[in-house]
């Protein structure tokens, strides 16, 4: 590849472009989630910020499980697991032992809002100074792409292959507007992977939490929308478009909450 400098074009010797283009925290670029999986993504947007914010050595990822787990192990940060839905109580803990560190939550929607939902509102109610991110695709990825709680109105899911239907299904929870209307979170909101453009925008939404959490301000939530076309059950390349249609139409982009207004 040819690199062109003030100097003139110059040789990158082959693969170094690839190298110097992953976040330096990411301890290898191969990893097993399906192609077309937006969790890499978003996943790669919260290195860089916390490489660029330096917080890289003073930083603790609190997981829940889910396809996302696996890009703890190719992190060079520290992290710890815990039980479905669990991530904000635990975070509560490590926060308020370790004031300094920047505390992160990373859990799924099925994790957050299918089998703990009353753990990440108690925690903003509290507002606790966390950042608590959920990696929204709206189905249960990892056990095969059933229905969760955040599965927008027509949305295939290996339990709703026809689309969910609200007699039968029900509605969809938006965390993002319950956690808006309690007092004790600070900022919160809604961005995704499915262009460039939003994949940028949701980077400056996860900066400014971090940046938030460290100045002590309260509690902060990103969501981001990822597409898992395994789940959707579409071709791999209709992921984002699909993400477009279904997801962000319910769940709309931008900050819903922010100091001094969003
Ligand atoms: C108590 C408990 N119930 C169920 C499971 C199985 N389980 C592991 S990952 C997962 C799905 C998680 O879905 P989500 O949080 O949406 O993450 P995704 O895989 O979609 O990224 C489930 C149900 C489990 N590990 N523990
Ligand atoms: S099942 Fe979905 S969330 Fe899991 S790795 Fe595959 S595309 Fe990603
Ligand atoms: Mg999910």
């Amino acid at each position: 590849m040819t690199e062109v400098t003030a100097t003139g074009p110059a040789q990158v010797p082959e693969g170094q472009a690839v190298v110097e283009f992953s976040p330096r925290l990411l301890q290898s670029p191969e990893h097993e989630l399906c192609p077309g999986c937006g969790h890499p993504v978003a996943w790669r947007v919260v290195l860089e910020v916390l490489e660029e914010l330096g917080l890289a050595n003073r930083s603790l990822l609190i997981c829940g499980h889910g396809c996302y787990t696996q890009m703890m192990k190719l992190s060079d940060i520290d992290s710890l697991q815990c039980l479905h839905g669990r991530a904000p109580a635990v975070a509560t803990g490590v926060k308020r032992m370790l004031p300094d560190t920047a505390v992160l939550t990373l859990q799924g929607d099925g994790d957050m809002v299918s089998e703990g939902l009353h753990e990440v509102l108690h925690a903003g109610a509290r507002g606790e100074r966390v950042t608590a991110l959920l990696f929204n695709n709206g189905v249960f990825g990892d056990t095969g792409g059933h229905l969760t709680a955040t599965t927008v109105l027509g949305q295939r899911t290996k339990t709703s292959l026809e689309g969910r239907d609200p007699a039968t299904h029900g509605h969809p929870i938006d965390v993002a507007r319950l956690l808006a209307q309690l007092d004790g979170t600070c900022y919160v909101a809604r961005g995704a992977v499915n262009t460039p453009g939003t994949v940028a925008r949701t980077k400056r939404m996860v900066r400014r939490a971090l940046e938030l959490q460290m100045e002590g301000a309260g509690f902060t939530f990103v969501e981001v929308l990822t597409m898992c076309p395994t789940g959707w059950f579409v071709p791999t390349p209709e992921g984002p478009d699909y993400l477009e249609e279904t997801m962000s139409a319910t769940f709309g982009l931008g900050e819903l909450k922010a100091p001094g207004g969003p």
